[in-house]
């Protein structure tokens, strides 16, 4: 009886491919307050004030800012989530997503 061969399989790899992620881009506008924009920003994407102001300063002045990256339904809840909060207001306040290249 010869000796029994074992041989180890190599090792398959289980790779995870990682989720597409998208960024979520805030849209200035004319009409939006901008402390309501800060309650949005705050209230939503749980930012601090600073945070916020920065955020809705530079989307005022260059005319778009990126918020944050998620997973996409995170993206989708957010961005209707704080669309939603500008509507109920009578605001065009306008949240959009992009994905990430
Ligand atoms: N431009 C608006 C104003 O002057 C304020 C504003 C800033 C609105 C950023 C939207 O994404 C925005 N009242």
């Amino acid at each position: 009886m010869p000796a029994q061969i074992t041989k180890a399989r190599p090792q398959e790899k289980t790779r995870t491919a990682r989720p597409p992620l998208y960024k979520v881009i805030l849209l200035n506008d004319d009409f939006t307050p901008r402390f309501f924009v800060v309650r949005v920003l705050k209230a939503v994407f749980r930012m601090s004030d600073d945070e916020a102001m920065g955020v809705m300063l530079t989307a005022h002045r260059k005319g778009s800012c990126v918020v944050a990256v998620f997973t996409r339904e995170v993206a989708e809840e957010k961005c209707r989530r704080a669309n939603d909060m500008g509507a109920a207001e009578g605001f065009p306040l306008t949240f959009t997503m992009e994905k990430e290249s």
